[in-house]
């Protein structure tokens, strides 16, 4: 089996989660320089959009990078075909099943790691001819599923052959340790680079990951079988009344992405969305992607073997 850095073609078996309306050229293009596989967040932006961001990520870096659809999105179906398109080294999806796009993209030469938050769709994904699965514990921020990373990972891994790669809770060398030891072979990361300072988001949205503490997060959205990880805000205790009365998914996905952008571009701490992992209590500097990436990694042969249990 080809491990994950020759997948990716990376330095590091490290992926930068897809975040919707954050992940642009601006951040990719960094997280692929230092070594990571940079994704594009698609989020809720038209096919065109994303054409442009890979058009500049390729300015900006001759490293791999990929893009990240998020399949709720009106415009999943055409930003599909761009990646094709455009050639784009990996593709991961997210919130659904991208079955229908898995064999054009295949045909395209693209790397395909579907997100998944169970071992059903991690199954239904190999047989389909995926390259390897991102299984994403509900400690991430965003759209979640149910289970914990820690009872994932391993579940996954025992039911599918491919590559898995892990995300959810993990913004240190010791996760990226412990997801190891559960059986991954790479990790995806988000919430730790939201406090980077190639990230291009509103200073008020960095200040507030850098003061949560490990109870920050709060899951809107569960009535409506759409459940988001946001840090906890007015707005957030807001959001979870109003899905109540919430008409359709759609409706609720409209406005916790015109929530999102208020946080992302305005920094809007009483009306904006500020999606983000249970991490963001371990998190308490601004600094750049390349550090990030290294401090991940740093020795990490040397901290492998030496768990003292028995
Ligand atoms: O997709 C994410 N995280 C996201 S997407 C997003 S934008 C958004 N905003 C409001 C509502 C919805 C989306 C913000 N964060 N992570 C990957 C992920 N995928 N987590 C969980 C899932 C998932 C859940 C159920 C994937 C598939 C699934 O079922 C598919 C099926 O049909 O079986």
């Amino acid at each position: 089996m080809k491990n994950i850095t020759e997948l990716l073609g990376t330095k590091y078996p490290l992926i930068q989660g897809g975040m919707a309306n954050i992940a642009n050229h601006i951040l990719v293009s960094a997280v692929s320089n230092a070594g990571g596989l940079g994704l594009i967040g698609s989020g809720g932006n038209d096919a065109e959009w994303v054409r442009n961001e890979i058009r500049k990520c390729k300015e900006l870096t001759d490293k791999p990078f990929g893009v990240n659809i998020m399949l709720m999105s009106p415009h999943a179906g055409e930003i599909a075909k761009v990646v094709a398109e455009e050639k784009v080294k990996v593709v991961t999806t997210g919130a659904g099943n991208p079955g229908l796009f898995i064999k054009e993209w295949k045909e395209a030469g693209i790397v395909v790691i579907p997100v998944v938050a169970s071992v059903a769709l991690a199954k239904r994904m190999e047989r389909s001819g995926v390259d390897a699965v991102v299984a994403e514990g509900m400690e991430s921020g965003g759209h979640i599923g149910e289970l914990t990373t820690m009872a994932l990972i391993p579940q996954v891994v025992d039911s599918v052959k491919i590559p898995v790669i892990a995300a959810g809770g993990i913004a240190d060398r010791r996760q990226v340790l412990a997801s190891f030891a559960l059986g991954a072979k790479g990790v995806q990361v988000g919430t730790i680079f939201l406090a980077s300072e190639e990230c291009p988001i509103h200073i008020n949205y960095k200040n507030k990951i850098i003061e949560a503490s490990d109870i920050s997060t709060m899951v809107t959205g569960r009535e409506k079988n759409a459940p988001v990880r946001v840090l906890k805000s007015k707005m957030a205790r807001e959001y979870v009344e109003l899905a109540k009365s919430a008409e359709n998914r759609e409706e609720l996905e409209k406005m916790t992405l015109g929530s999102l952008r208020r946080a992302v571009i305005d920094g809007d701490l009483d009306r904006g969305s500020f999606m983000a992992g249970q991490v963001a209590g371990m998190i308490n500097a601004i600094k750049p992607v390349k550090q990030i990436v290294e401090e991940l990694f740093l020795d990490i042969n040397k901290y492998k073997n030496n768990l003292e249990i028995l």
